[in-house]
């Protein structure tokens, strides 16, 4: 059964794109007073508003929020004019062409588990507004369109609340009777409204101070619980070297006094990027080398950069309306991969984001939930905070940046700036900057961000050894995705060389040029659904194409011949298409092996495949962190999205032998490696140490799968060394997954150890989620009973629901259907507490399509369950609605 969005009961309007009207009223000032208290919190916004549009009627959205009283310019407001709205907003009829209305509401932080507006989270007060939590807070206009310069005075307990921030630069602080005190902030740049932030409470400041390439001074502080101090030093490094890499990469300095940034354990995402006070998740904060691991490092260059790179991208020049979310986030992560690609090894960072983009965007483009980087259409906003508009949305302006060249890419950068600062824009303004800085015209481009779907980029050759001519013919063709049956094709620029049979690179000579220009390495566009490249002078060997060099455009390369890829894998100049191509070797040799193995055939090594192994191995001191990429089979999950019809069980036996296999084969040189890459003294989170420890354990995973090996007592010697926490977890990773008898100790002693420490914690929740143990689906269940796991605490939710969704493809798809079930019983336990989070664990019963018949109609049956749910969530029921049709 079709399951259309109109024919629910209550149901959800849906916003168009197209509909967009400008703010009939615009906001110039803002004066807000916060008197916090944790079930009355009293707000009183002073609003200087000015009307632009014909209409008289102002209408101010609010949710969840009580008015006490109103005035507009010191005239008490009442009933008929002033009119509530069904949504929960207020409309004011006959405004006006200039006032100052006054509001005052009451609101509730404590009873705030959505954690969207103002919220408690250990007894502190923490906001969240993007998208749409502002109306959570006051009555206003909460569209990004409406840009306000902020003051905002906060008044608290002195006792509870030592700590009073906002946005901005202080302004003024003071006692007040009965143990409470104020203080005041203002910020002087025009912002939305879903960048306004405030944070009180009993917080302590790790601080430091950056000067900027004019030479002011800028205070930075880190605000944490008192304990915390010595886990912020990662951020803070972060932090300053973001600040210089943004100046010098883009001339862009920052522009406060201060830049703040508070850690909350309760966050929806990752981290916020308000007006000079970011608020972070503190998972993206925390980090000590016993408690984080390499990963965790990474993550907080990464986020940590991301939201400074907003300050510019997204802040000050920000978006007209949710539909252009890419335009901040699409640019801000392409500026943050730039900057960790800056910071350590360029080419292994650029694998791993690939990695990601293909492990989270390209089942999103192929799914239900399928959506242009510039959606046309949403329920929910909060539903479109995806791979799409984020990984894909930066793969979008990498390409722009290589069709129009680094130079011209700066250019258009300082035009885009200079045209647009203080204002709310589109992607159409980003990307005509580009074309006007670049004289390139980038129309046919835009459609890298109206069309969804992964185009897939196939290869044919031909070649004539007496002419040395070589034909390289490339086809594209975009799948059809939800509401968009007919797809065009999209400039595609595909960097590549050509390496001759001895793996040395020929000079690229296309019909009709000049022999002594010829480079190795160049750029093809593909424009059209096919052309044809016609390369000149090659001489009598055959030659093999090394395409989509650094991976130049985010598509599905398909076409080449697996001796082709082998060759690649050993002999390419570019890490990344070494790396692909064994990935690509890997897949094609599993899929053969996944439909033997279902024929009754019992999977064994491909000799092809071991000898791109070995000679992986070969290179294993010289570059330790792209070893153990290579190394890494493609996922399960990766597999079955190569399938029309996925088989979990089948997928997961075939990589498990695979793995046993190679630990089998590579036995000794496992164990050298994992002698011989022990960590250094001390401890160094610098990228060749990451490299080092992600090979040793890496070996130390294959080892311990093979048989016969003394894998599980590397592991239980190096979990008892507890040297580094990514050492530890390695270890105990290994071991969770084994029927080793240390195993259940080893489990328990980590518990003990680290209960207090929730990130921690979260981990050992995680690692029993995603464990291929036979009992891992009934441990699951139990583990959603543990009394250290909690509903109203996304990270905890996201360590156990949607580490075993979205990480366990073999129990999650358990043939009994128990795996669906747990999903959406969670789903219906979460939606009335946090609908956010809820309804981003939706994502993985959407994958019913690629199942078997049993196994869709098993995961169509929890998702009509959900659906049934009476007073669902419109984000819930947006996501659950899509996954149905
Ligand atoms: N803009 C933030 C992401 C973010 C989005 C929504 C949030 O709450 C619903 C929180 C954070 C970023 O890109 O980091
Ligand atoms: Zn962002």
């Amino acid at each position: 059964m079709n399951t259309p969005l109109a024919s629910s009961a209550a149901t959800p309007v849906v916003i168009h794109r197209q509909d967009y009207r400008p703010p009939a009223f615009l906001v110039d000032k803002v004066d807000l007073h916060f008197s916090l208290h944790p079930t009355a919190t009293r707000v009183r916004a002073r609003l200087a508003l000015r009307r632009q549009g014909e209409s008289r009627a102002l209408e101010l959205d609010g949710e969840a929020v009580t008015l006490i009283e109103a005035s507009l310019d010191g005239a008490p407001l009442a009933a008929p004019r002033l009119e509530m709205l069904p949504s929960g907003g207020l409309r004011i009829a006959d405004a006006p062409d200039s006032f100052v209305l006054e509001t005052l509401v009451e609101i509730s932080p404590e009873a705030n588990t959505e954690l969207s507006g103002l919220y408690l989270s250990g007894g502190n007060y923490f906001t969240q507004c993007e998208a749409e939590g502002f109306r959570r807070i006051t009555f206003f206009p909460d569209r990004p369109d409406v840009m306000a310069r902020y003051s905002v005075t906060i008044e608290a307990d002195r006792a509870t609340c030592p700590v009073l921030l906002s946005n901005g630069n202080p302004a003024g602080s003071g006692e007040l009777p009965e143990g409470r005190h104020w203080a005041r902030w203002e910020d002087p740049h025009p912002k939305p409204s879903y960048l306004f932030a405030l944070v009180a409470g009993d917080l302590v400041a790790v601080r430091d101070h950056f000067t900027t390439q004019s030479g002011r001074n800028v205070a930075l502080a880190i605000y944490v619980r008192d304990g915390d101090q010595d886990a912020c030093g990662h951020a803070m490094a972060s932090l300053k070297a973001s600040m210089a890499w943004d100046e010098a990469e883009y001339g862009l300095e920052y522009d406060l006094d201060v830049f703040n940034i508070a850690a909350v354990s309760d966050f929806n995402m990752g981290a916020m990027e308000n007006k000079g006070l970011n608020i972070f998740n503190t998972k993206y904060i925390l980090a000590r080398p016993e408690t984080a691991t390499d990963a965790d490092y990474e993550g907080i260059e990464t986020v940590v950069s991301h939201e400074y790179f907003h300050n510019w991208t997204g802040n000050r020049v920000t978006c007209r309306d949710w539909f252009q979310l890419s335009l901040k986030e699409g640019l801000t992560v392409f500026r943050d991969q730039q900057f960790s690609e800056f910071m350590g090894s360029a080419a292994v960072k650029r694998l791993a984001n690939v990695r990601r983009l293909r492990a989270a965007q390209f089942p999103e483009d192929a799914g239900p939930m399928a959506h242009p980087v510039r959606p046309d259409s949403y329920v929910e906003i909060n539903n479109f905070y995806t791979a799409t508009v984020y990984q894909k949305g930066s793969e979008v302006v990498r390409m722009m940046r290589e069709l129009i060249g680094a130079a011209n890419f700066r250019k258009g950068m300082d035009l885009y700036i200079a045209r647009h600062d203080n204002q709310a824009v589109t992607i159409e303004d980003f990307v005509q900057a580009m074309q006007d800085a670049s004289g390139v015209d980038l129309s046919r481009f835009s459609r890298w961000y109206a069309q969804a779907g992964t185009p897939e980029l196939r290869v044919a050759e031909s070649f004539d050894p007496a002419t040395g001519r070589y034909v390289l013919t490339l086809s594209q063709a975009t799948p059809p995705t939800p509401g968009q049956p007919e797809k065009q094709p999209v400039p595609i620029p595909v960097a590549m060389g050509l390496l001759a049979p001895d793996g040395t690179p020929l000079p690229l000579r296309l019909a009709g040029e000049n022999a002594a220009e010829a480079p190795e390495e160049r750029v093809l566009l593909l424009e059209e659904a096919q052309q044809d490249f016609v390369f000149e002078g090659l001489g009598e060997g055959r030659p093999t194409p090394s395409l989509l060099r650094g991976f130049s455009a985010p598509v599905k390369l398909s076409g080449l011949p697996l001796e082709s890829l082998g060759f690649l894998a050993a002999q390419d100049s570019d890490p990344f298409v070494r790396w692909e191509s064994g990935q690509q070797y890997a897949t094609a040799e599993m899929l053969r092996l996944v439909a033997a193995q279902r024929a009754g055939e019992a999977p064994a090594l491909p000799e092809g495949l071991a000898a791109i192994i070995a000679a992986v191995l070969d290179h294993a001191q010289s570059d330790p962190a792209f070893t153990a990429e290579a190394l890494a089979l493609p996922s399960e999950d990766f597999v079955a999205g190569q399938m029309k019809v996925a088989d979990p069980e089948a997928i997961h036996a075939v990589r498990q032998a695979l793995r046993r296999e190679i630990g089998a084969r590579f036995a000794p040189r496992l164990a050298a490696l994992h002698d011989s890459l022990g960590d250094t003294d001390p401890y160094r989170i610098d990228g060749a140490s990451i490299g080092r420890r992600a090979l040793r354990n890496a070996a130390l995973s294959y080892l311990a799968q093979a048989p016969g090996t003394d894998g599980l007592p590397r592991a239980r010697a190096q979990f008892a060394a507890t040297a580094n926490m990514t050492d530890v977890l390695a270890a105990l990773r290994v071991l969770a997954d084994s029927t080793d008898p240390a195993r259940e100790e080893a489990l328990a002693a980590f518990h003990a150890r680290w209960r207090n420490d929730p990130l921690v914690l979260d981990k050992w929740f995680t690692l029993q989620a995603t464990s291929s143990r036979a009992d891992t689906l009934a441990v699951v269940q139990a583990l959603a009973l543990h009394p250290d796991f909690d509903l109203r605490n996304p990270n905890r939710v996201r360590a156990l629901v949607g580490a075993f969704a979205a990480g366990n493809p073999v129990h999650f798809h358990a043939a009994s259907g128990e795996g669906y079930r747990f999903l959406a019983e969670m789903v219906i336990a979460l939606d009335p507490v946090n609908s956010q989070v809820a309804a981003r664990m939706v994502s993985p019963l959407g994958d019913w399509k690629r199942q078997s018949p049993e196994r869709a109609a098993m995961m169509r049956a929890e998702l009509e369950r959900i659906l049934a749910r009476p007073n669902l969530s419109k984000g819930t029921f947006e996501k659950v609605s899509k996954s149905l049709a």
